[in-house]
């Protein structure tokens, strides 16, 4: 394990600013825009972070709040950080938000960390190793049966909902038994790697929202597929698809 203290750290940091995001009861919107709001939150957990990771590391991030920071080059190791993944779940005290931290290079995971702070929930990954929830390890569905399956899904925060766009997303869902929409990607990935869902299938999600996930399923030798796009919004497949 090559970058092992910065696994340990990373696990360390998403569970403090998961403490702190758990204990905080004011939950003020600063900016809602088309589907998306911002919280104050999302930008002060980041910093907490990027403060923390950065102290010891060299490594650049891309980051939900500030973009790239520091010297992220793509061919380097750099953070992937989202603060808040499920950031509208957490302001209506819906449970289903965390916090995803990954190490990524050459567009490619080498591990990831999620915390379910409500649950008091840690998933974490690294790739060439395995993937564990509170240090246990994690299995995934072996069903591979689709029209057993259960798929987790959402729509993106920027997509444009036209009826084409629906009429493609219904076409894809409608071979499952069940969707799934829970308003946090990393979390739809965890319940994958952990066998609560089978399949997660986003087309145009935010890199930042699914790169801790992604490594965790392929840690764990789950099948996915991603394609990226230009503006850091990725097409993900993950699971029974
Ligand atoms: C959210 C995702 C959710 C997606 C939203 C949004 P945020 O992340 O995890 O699944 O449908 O568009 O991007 O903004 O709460 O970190």
């Amino acid at each position: 394990m090559k970058y092992k203290e910065e696994f340990f750290e990373a696990e360390k940091v998403a569970r403090e600013v998961g403490i702190f995001l758990a204990d905080q009861r004011t939950k003020e919107i600063e900016l809602s825009v088309g589907r998306d709001i911002k919280l104050r939150l999302d930008k002060i957990s980041e910093e907490k972070i990027i403060d923390y990771l950065s102290a010891m590391f060299d490594h650049g991030f891309l980051a939900e709040e500030g973009g790239l920071i520091g010297k992220a080059k793509k061919d380097k190791p750099y953070w992937i950080v989202d603060p808040i993944d499920g950031t509208l779940n957490f302001s209506r005290d819906f449970q289903m938000c965390c916090v995803s931290i990954a190490l990524w290079k050459d567009h490619m995971p080498i591990f990831g960390v999620i915390y379910d702070f409500n649950n008091k929930d840690l998933f974490k990954g690294y790739v060439g190793e395995n993937s564990f929830l509170n240090n246990k390890l994690l299995r995934y569905s072996n069903n591979n049966e689709i029209h057993q399956s259960i798929v987790a899904t959402g729509i993106p925060s920027q997509i444009d909902l036209t009826d084409e766009v629906i009429g493609d997303f219904t076409e894809v869902l409608r071979s499952y038994k069940k969707v799934r929409m829970i308003g946090s990607a990393a979390l739809s990935i965890a319940y994958v790697a952990s066998g609560k869902f089978d399949t997660y299938l986003e087309n145009g999600i935010k890199i930042w929202d699914v790169a801790a996930g992604v490594a965790i399923l392929s840690a764990l030798g789950v099948k996915y597929e991603i394609e990226m796009m230009s503006d850091d919004s990725v097409f993900l497949k993950a699971g029974n698809f």
